[in-house]
Order: C-alpha cells, then sequence, then structure tokens
C-alpha cells in the first residue's frame, strides 16, 4: 500500500470535519436577574449570536439566579457544568481575588485591550478560572453607598451595609459593618432593617424595587461596574474558527455599544432616583475627594494583599495615568 503524505492526510481531515460540522450548543447562565440592566446587554448578546450563528453556533439561555445562585456561577463555569456566564469580577473572587480589579478601571476598555492589560488579565482567566473572557458589557457605571439613615460625613460608624467584595475594603475602612448578600436578598434585608444601606451601582435600583426601601444615595460615586461575558476555556479551544468569530463579532459590538448606553443610563436613573425622591447626600469638597480617594487607595490594597503577584502589575494597566 502506497503511503498517504501526512499534509494531505491533514487536510484530507481537515475539510471533512468542516464539511461535517454540527451546530454546537453552549449553555449559558447569567449572575443578573433576567431581563434587568446588568442581564440585558447579554440577552442582546445571545440574539445575536443566534441570529448570526444560524446552522454554526447556538447559545442556550438557561437563566439567571433562579437557575444558579450568583456567587455560584463561576464555579459553573471553571468546571464546564456550563459553557459561558454573564458575570462579574466581585461573584467569583473565591477563585480569581484579581478578577475584582476590574472595578479600579480608570481608562477605557478598548484601551486597556490596547495597553498589555487585557492580555495579562486573559492569561489569569485562563489559568485560574480555565476561562476566556470575551467582552464587558457595561461602560463606566459608578458604584455608590445607598443609606437609610443620613450621614455628615465619611463615618459609617454604627452602620450595617450590604456588600459584596466590591465594596468591603472601602466601606470597612469608613468603620461599617458589612454583610455580604446576592442582589436578590437586598429587598429582604432593607425591608425588614437587617441592613442601614448598600452598595449597588448608579443604575438598576428600580429593577427590583430598591426604590421603595432607599432614602439616600451618596455621592459621589467610586470605580466601575464590570458584568462580562466568560466562556470555558476546554469548550472555546474545540469551537472552529468560524464559531469563534461569531462570538468575538458579537462581543466586540456588545462592548462597543455598552460605553454610549451607560453614558445615557447613568444619567436617566439618577433623575428617575430624584423624581422617587431618593436624596442624595454629598460632602464638602474636602470630604468628597477624602472619600473618593479612600475608595480607590483601600480598593487597591485590597486586591494587592489578596494577588501580591498580579495586584501592582494591574493597577498599573487598569489606573489613569498620574
Ligand atoms: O453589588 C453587587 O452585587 C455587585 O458587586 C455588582 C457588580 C456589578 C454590577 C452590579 C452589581
Amino acid at each position: 500500500m502506497r503511503k498517504i503524505p501526512a499534509l494531505v492526510m491533514l487536510a484530507a481531515l481537515g475539510f471533512s470535519t468542516a464539511a461535517t460540522a454540527q451546530e454546537v450548543t453552549l449553555r449559558a447562565v447569567t449572575a443578573f436577574a433576567e431581563k434587568t440592566t446588568y442581564s440585558r446587554g447579554f440577552e442582546r448578546f445571545i440574539e445575536k449570536v443566534n441570529a448570526t450563528g444560524k446552522g454554526i453556533i447556538r447559545i442556550n439561555y438557561i437563566g439567571g439566579p433562579k437557575a444558579m445562585p450568583p456567587f455560584e456561577v463561576g464555579n459553573a463555569l471553571k468546571s464546564g457544568v456550563i459553557d459561558m456566564a454573564n458575570t462579574t469580577g466581585a461573584f467569583y473572587t473565591n477563585l480569581m481575588p484579581e478578577a475584582d480589579a476590574w472595578k479600579l478601571r480608570q481608562v477605557p476598555m478598548a484601551e486597556v485591550r490596547k495597553n498589555g492589560g487585557f492580555d495579562y488579565m486573559a492569561a489569569i482567566y485562563a489559568q485560574k478560572m480555565n476561562a476566556v473572557f470575551l467582552a464587558n458589557f457595561v461602560g463606566d457605571n459608578p458604584f455608590h453607598l445607598y443609606l437609610n439613615k443620613k450621614i455628615a460625613s465619611p463615618d459609617l460608624a454604627g452602620l450595617k451595609l450590604r456588600i459584596t467584595p466590591v465594596y468591603r475594603d472601602f466601606f470597612q475602612a469608613m468603620g461599617g459593618t458589612v454583610v455580604q448578600t446576592a442582589p436578590g436578598e437586598v429587598y429582604t434585608a432593607l425591608e425588614r432593617g437587617v441592613v442601614d444601606g448598600y452598595g449597588w451601582p448608579i443604575t438598576g435600583v428600580f429593577d427590583l424595587g430598591w426604590n421603595e426601601k432607599t432614602k439616600y444615595r451618596v455621592d459621589p460615586g467610586f470605580y466601575t461596574a464590570e458584568v462580562s461575558v466568560l466562556i470555558n476555556k476546554t469548550t472555546w479551544d474545540k469551537l472552529t474558527p468560524q464559531q469563534k468569530d461569531v462570538l468575538q463579532k458579537a462581543g466586540a459590538e456588545g462592548e462597543a455599544e455598552g460605553v454610549g448606553e451607560f453614558a445615557k443610563l447613568n444619567a436617566a436613573d439618577a433623575e428617575r432616583q430624584a423624581k422617587a425622591g431618593i436624596e442624595t447626600i454629598t460632602f464638602d469638597a474636602v470630604g468628597a475627594k477624602r472619600y473618593y480617594d479612600q475608595a480607590y487607595e483601600t480598593g487597591w490594597a485590597g486586591i494587592v494583599r489578596q494577588s501580591p503577584e498580579h495586584g501592582p502589575k494591574l493597577k498599573g494597566f487598569f489606573s489613569k495615568a498620574q
């Protein structure tokens, strides 16, 4: 028998795989309630992928926190129980504390993709999460402290506050007592008076009715929310270039859209809060600067404490030029 040259053999195999490639289906979960602010970008992304990827790739949207607790989505993604997740770094710090550093990003996402920061993070995602970070759907979108008791200065002594890892170091540094909960437990915690306030971005307070149980918002905002699509890396590595392309295109479009979208949403939600009777608490110029600076100082200190190896590098990539 004549030997078939290896190259011909490979080409034939490659051809037959491409010719018979099946539509792949990916299982997806969101860590935020379905059809609310931080799931909407993901839901648009799914629609786009399912339209442009017809016959090539399909996303099976399993749903949100009713299907899976938000703080377990990271584990499920890493292990391959799900293929795709819409979530935020603060929800999987147990696996990758560095992911919470996205909140400290002060330069546009597009710049992080160019300055080496994205590649640096991608390597950590591969190593610690077995994941590919596809796209961030949230533009600049500051966090705030919401309260039901008035404060005159950045002093949270005697106050109990609902947190995630986003706010922990900052609120504790101001003397607050903190309790971590998933977003789905905030309403009840406020209603029962279990907490005197909570951390949350400028947008989304109305999604779960928290406006009914919120008296004050403290200004200025600090940090920026990050909510992104992650893909299990084992799944990703098995996709064809064509399948990857569908995901990457829809991801890049969503990331670009998020920038303008959140600029509008931030302004609209601030106005809606004022109309709903949520009063703003502000400090004098010195107090406001101290508050804002303390947010970043305590935030970075927390990241560096948890990741002495990567924290200082990430600070270089994510911070505004001094
Ligand atoms: O407060 C939170 O639950 C939180 O950490 C978060 C992160 C990104 C967007 C919205 C909320």
